[in-house]
């Protein structure tokens, strides 16, 4: 038998450590300061360098922030509590789980309507509802897109899919509204652009938000931008979230975000997330990159705007 000696795994960056773990350079650093945790090494340069295993506790920390928790009560946590933690809200590794897309596939092929809506609910109640938008919601979502794409299934099938995923991701959004955690600000308002039709992933983000206890209101997809705006204003946004997928020209982004930033008062941040690979940061506008930043982004903003319950 070979002795299989593994190589040393070189420190990372922060930039790597940001696409390795989906934590924003802005939340590992906020951490640091407040928990102590990640702890990195120097470089000649005094760059931050993160040891493997500290990366390792970054990718738990992470998939348990986008499943709910709080940061203030899970950073500094050893790993073997971390995934323990896990194993409660949805599988110990990032492998696709038993409840994924195959069931939903061969109810989309039955045309189980019924059935469809059930095993949707099933796996929110089993998987929590942090999970099921950020991680099973997601894969889901992606599988049946492919599946159109080889043609295995219908554009009525996929249509119809999305029926019942909005249905379920809605409805289980008000039960969370509803179940008593105390609603604050910010107070938030999500929409897309007119060019915009894609729902799916403003709702999954809405509700890490609903999770987060913002005061949460939708307008749904493709609203004009002055609009967009006017709400803002009636609603008393803190904050307006919005979805830019891949269909969007980066331009397009840029310019709608540019007169979208110019018709609200500067104390209404925008937040811009979602699949768009122009998304770039401008004065009073954000890009949040996944599900995973809302958390301490709203950590930061509270704290920024030194807000109290
Ligand atoms: C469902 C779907 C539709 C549905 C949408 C229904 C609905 N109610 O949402 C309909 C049928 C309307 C549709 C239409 C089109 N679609 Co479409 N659609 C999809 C599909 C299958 C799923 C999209 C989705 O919901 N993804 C799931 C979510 C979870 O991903 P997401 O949006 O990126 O969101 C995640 C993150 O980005 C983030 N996020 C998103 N928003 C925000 C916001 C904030 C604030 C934050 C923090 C995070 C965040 O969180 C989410 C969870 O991780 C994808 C294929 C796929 N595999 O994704 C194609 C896809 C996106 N569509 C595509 C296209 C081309 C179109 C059309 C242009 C097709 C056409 N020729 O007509 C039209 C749009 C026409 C128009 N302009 O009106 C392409 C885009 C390719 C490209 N790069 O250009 C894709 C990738 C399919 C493909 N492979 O070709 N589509």
């Amino acid at each position: 038998m070979t002795n299989v000696v593994a190589e040393p795994v070189a420190p990372m960056s922060i930039a790597s450590v940001e696409r390795d773990s989906g934590l924003p350079k802005d939340t590992l650093r906020v951490w640091e300061r407040r928990y102590g945790f990640p702890n990195p090494l120097r470089d000649k340069q005094d760059e931050r360098l993160y040891p493997a295993d500290q990366v390792t506790t970054l990718r738990l920390l992470r998939r348990l922030i986008v499943a709910g928790h709080r940061p203030g009560k899970i950073v500094g946590l050893p790993d073997d509590q971390l995934k323990k933690l896990l194993e409660k809200v949805g599988g110990p590794d990032d492998q696709p789980t038993a409840y994924e897309a195959e069931p939903v596939l061969g109810l989309l092929r039955s045309h189980d309507a019924v059935g469809l809506r059930n095993h949707l609910n099933a796996i929110v109640l089993r998987s929590g509802l942090g999970a099921f938008a950020s991680v099973t919601g997601p894969r889901l979502v992606e599988a049946v897109g492919s599946a159109w794409a080889r043609g295995d299934l219908e554009i009525h099938q996929e249509h119809f899919f999305t029926e019942q995923f909005t249905t379920v991701l809605r409805s289980s959004i008000s039960a969370a509204e509803g179940a008593g955690l105390p609603r604050v600000r910010p107070r938030v308002l999500f929409g897309t652009f007119p060019q915009e039709p894609h729902a799916l992933g403003l709702m999954m983000a809405e509700a890490m938000f609903t999770l987060e206890g913002c005061l949460g209101i939708s307008l749904g997809v493709q609203t004009p931008i002055p609009e967009i705006a006017a709400a803002a204003r009636a609603h008393k946004a803190d904050i307006l979230a919005l979805s830019f997928s891949s269909i969007v020209p980066a331009a397009q982004a840029t310019t709608g975000l540019a007169e979208l930033r110019n018709l609200v008062p500067g104390t209404i941040e925008i937040w811009a997330g979602g699949a768009c690979p122009g998304l770039r940061p401008m004065p009073g506008v954000y890009v949040l990159r996944g599900l995973a930043s809302i958390g301490p982004a709203i950590e930061a903003w509270r704290s920024r705007t030194n807000f109290t319950e």
